[in-house]
């Protein structure tokens, strides 16, 4: 009988059938955006390596007719999978995830829409699954094969070698894929539609169970601590600008280090200098950010909802349907209209979930503007185009509004054609360091241009400006490059902790009061600190930042790795720093006060450590949906 089989068996056949198919909707029928040739290399490989894992299973089964019922069905639920992906992807440019899968509204608005979502020739795609159907029937003694055991697990083996190959390359591809838990379109460009939906699966339970096993008690001590924490006093500063627009500008990548610096004798940031002494203009020169793995949206995490991120993953993405009590829903509650611009992606980050969970009315993506060859660079729409495309908006817009705009010109690896430079490249071993100085100048014009577009458009004076840093641009990598920059011997671990500060300003005009604000400062604060500016009650709700403007103030900013930086002292990597001189606090006997008991740092750790843990018991037991956030009084006043 074994001298009638074939060389090529039908698990193999089905492999290469179904493999080639994926490709083809990935390729063609997907828009996936490709950058590199390594990227288009995985995502050739990963069709075949995930048909293999599963068609290579069937060589398990011992009787034949078994092994032929399992290619057929496989090869049937693989492409309804993919088939219903793809309709889906037709309608919301998004791929499948689990608690979307049962949201009753968006699975609602495809039903409706499900016949125009459906082409004729898309009949072409389940040719395949005839094939293997027609060969399964019809050649069953042919190509089915009779491994002995060896040959089975060397055939499980070579599968969990190729998963483990694609995996690898992807990590390559894009470091930390996973732990980041990145945008979709990353996961199944890098390893396929199958394992991100086990991926997606695995997530989802996770979540899940801490989210079951949390209850309504622990907010209980959370609440007492966050009380005491809460700046008490009312500032001179409270409802200073009540019932003004709020337009907050989330600038990509930047760094307090080049404000009022120069680079080869020229000004980096001209406007942003200008605004900092500025009579209307309160401006943060030791203002930290916050943020972990989910970068700009962890930043926008802690801005909204003056909250920590999560040590792993992007809380946007894991997270995104939790109950939240963020700024568009409370400046919604006193009659705001709130929208955010940003011409990227709408899934990027999961944005477009996490905005509805935090109640914004609107969000401006990609799909808002006009991009041309010209107008983009890297990321896309660059920056200048970005506002003068967003004004006409603006102008239609019921007020008073709170808008946020998120930058994007000046994101790694901060590209920028020749003639949108206006200041030339530093010179150091690091191209990205030198590459950031003219991209931070071209988004400073960008925001110069804003500005004269807000008072053209008679916005200007009814609003305030809030204009801040994300995170850090220059990693680790370039500190070499940075230190010979800043005219250092080296970059030290408290200079690290430094170089974490990024700009915020505040820019209310007409206020006459603005000056440059030291104190300690970070991400955490924005909140509390613009919600008492416009005057919104925030007396009920839960939050770990104070108001700047307020004296009654914690006095420390927690980074997310339990590093600290407090009026007095800087903790880093365990060594207490002195946060003036930049010294490690010293024991009488000369060694380093490592943070131990006798350490001025121990204290505050302690409390750092406790807060960050209140706020993650906050985002994995989504503690917010036993809360009711209900001011008291309608006149209350802090
Ligand atoms: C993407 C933009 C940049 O939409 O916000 O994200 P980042 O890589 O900085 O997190
Ligand atoms: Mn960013």
């Amino acid at each position: 009988m074994n001298s009638k089989r074939t060389k090529l068996p039908l698990y193999i056949i089905a492999t290469l059938l179904f493999g080639i198919k994926t490709y083809i909707i990935y390729r063609f029928m997907f828009s996936i955006e490709l950058d590199n040739s390594m990227q288009e290399l995985i995502l050739f490989i990963n069709p075949f390596v995930s048909a293999f894992l599963v068609f290579g299973l069937s060589v398990w089964f011992q009787k034949q007719s078994r092994q032929m019922k399992f290619l057929r069905y496989t090869a049937l639920i693989g492409t309804l999978i993919l088939y219903f992906n793809l309709v889906f992807y037709r309608s919301f440019s998004d791929f499948i995830t689990i608690p979307q899968l049962f949201q009753g509204s968006n699975m609602g608005d495809l039903g409706s829409s499900i016949l125009t979502l459906m082409k004729v020739y898309d009949i072409l795609l389940f040719a395949d699954v005839a094939i293997i159907w027609y060969l399964s029937k019809k050649k069953q003694d042919v190509m089915a094969v009779r491994y002995p055991k060896s040959g089975k697990v060397f055939a499980l083996a070579m599968s969990f070698l190729l998963v483990a190959g694609n995996f690898f390359l992807a990590e390559m591809e894009r470091p930390q894929l996973f732990t980041r838990a990145f945008d979709r379109e990353y996961l199944v460009k890098n390893i396929g539609i199958f394992n991100y939906h086990i991926y997606d699966a695995v997530m989802q339970s996770k979540v899940k169970t801490k989210r079951v096993f949390a209850d309504e008690n622990e907010l209980t001590e959370i609440k007492e601590y966050v009380n005491n924490s809460k700046s008490k006093d009312k500032s001179n500063m409270f409802r200073a600008a009540e019932g003004k627009n709020l337009i907050f500008i989330s600038v990509e990548s930047l760094q307090s280090f080049v404000i009022n610096n120069k680079v080869n004798g020229e000004e980096i940031t001209p406007f942003l200098n200008s605004l900092v002494g500025d009579e209307d203009t309160f401006y943060f020169n030791n203002f930290y950010q916050q943020t972990m793995q989910g970068r700009t949206s962890d930043s926008e995490f802690l801005v909204e909802n003056s909250l920590y991120p999560l040590p792993r993953g992007a809380v946007f993405f894991t997270h995104g349907r939790n109950e939240y009590n963020a700024m568009p829903e409370l400046l919604k509650n006193k009659g705001y209209y709130t929208s955010v611009f940003h011409a990227n992606n709408k899934s990027f980050w999961n944005r477009d979930q996490m905005y509805n969970s935090l109640g914004y009315d609107q969000f401006y993506g990609e799909d808002s503007f006009e991009e041309t060859a010209e107008n983009t660079i890297g990321w896309g729409l660059k920056d200048k185009a970005f506002f003068e495309q967003s004004i006409k908006y603006l102008q239609s817009m019921e007020q008073p509004f709170y808008t946020k705009f998120i930058t994007l010109t000046n994101h790694f690896p901060f590209n920028l054609e020749e003639e949108d430079r206006t200041i030339e490249p530093y010179d150091s071993g690091s191209a990205t360091l030198n590459n950031y100085f003219p991209t931070v100048r071209y988004t400073d014009e960008a925001l110069k241009q804003f500005f004269k577009q807000l008072k053209d458009a008679g916005i200007y004076e009814d609003s305030i400006i809030v204009i801040m840093g994300d995170h850090y641009g220059i990693s680790e990598n370039h500190y070499k490059a940075m230190s010979q920059y800043l005219g250092k011997e080296e970059i030290t671990p408290y200079d690290h902790i430094q170089l974490q500060r990024v700009p915020l300003f505040i820019h209310i005009p007409g206020s006459g009061k603005g000056k440059v604000m030291s104190k300690v400062a970070g991400q955490i604060d924005v909140k509390p600190t613009l919600m008492k500016l416009l005057g919104v009650d925030i007396k009920n709700d839960i939050y770990f930042g104070n108001d700047l403007f307020s004296e009654d103030r914690k006095g420390y900013v927690a980074l997310r790795n339990g590093d600290f930086i407090s009026d007095n002292y800087i903790s880093t990597e365990g060594v207490c720093y002195n946060r003036q001189t930049g010294d490690p606090i010293e024991k009488a006997n000369d060694s380093v006060v490592k943070e131990t008991t006798e350490s001025p740092c121990n204290p505050i750790k302690d409390k750092v450590l406790k807060e960050l843990g209140y706020s993650d018991a906050i985002i994995y037991g989504d503690l917010f949906r036993f809360e009711d956030f209900e001011p008291e009084t309608n006149d209350s006043d802090s």
